[in-house]
């Protein structure tokens, strides 16, 4: 699959010397989380912008069995999830910065997971509730950055069918607006 690839050369001193290539949809903030972790941790990294619905195309072609983005490659091994991405970042670099502090880190998870999985899951879908249904010209800019010519085309071609299928899979509706 042809990517629009967006190379970000960070080797600075301490770093770890891992290569990430990471793949993400831009409109994320939880896909830019990750980055930022990337970023933070100074892992030179390569971001792939990947069209919603390519993106599963792209995930069994790699042999994944979950589509969740963002999505870590190292070596040929993949991590999903921004928060299992950090982790697994932390655990292999020799950099001084760290984003989990080693003396409260089962507290520290804890937060990340009730602010990922609870307020974040719904402050989510409140956004998307109101960009989808009230302004959806608006944010459709935000889902092609980064993407090559083909995958711009395809989300252009597919936003109608892109779009109904977040509002259904996430449950959007003017109550969560
Ligand atoms: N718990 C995961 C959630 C990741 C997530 O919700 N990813 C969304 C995009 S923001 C996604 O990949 N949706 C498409 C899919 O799962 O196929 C994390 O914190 O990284």
């Amino acid at each position: 699959m042809s990517q629009a690839t967006m190379t970000q050369s960070m080797r600075l001193p301490g770093s770890g010397e891992i290569y990430a290539f990471s793949v993400y949809f831009s409109v994320s903030h939880i896909c830019e989380k990750a980055r930022w972790a990337l970023y933070y941790l100074y892992i030179p990294y390569e971001l792939v912008s990947l069209a919603p619905g390519l993106h599963s195309v792209w995930a069994s072609r790699c042999g994944l069995t979950s589509t969740t983005l963002p999505t870590l490659e190292i070596d040929g091994i993949y991590t999903q999830g921004a928060g299992d991405i950090i982790d697994w970042v932390e655990q292999r670099t020799s950099t001084l910065r760290r984003l989990t502090p080693e003396n409260d880190a089962s507290e520290v998870r804890a937060l990340e997971q009730r602010f990922g999985e609870s307020i974040g899951f719904h402050t989510r879908r409140m956004f998307y509730s109101e960009a989808l249904l009230e302004y959806p010209a608006t944010v459709k800019p935000r889902f092609l950055a980064g993407l090559s010519i083909l995958s711009r085309l395809f989300t252009q071609l597919m936003w109608p069918v892109i779009r109904k299928g977040m509002i259904r899979g996430m449950e959007l509706g003017p109550k969560q607006g």
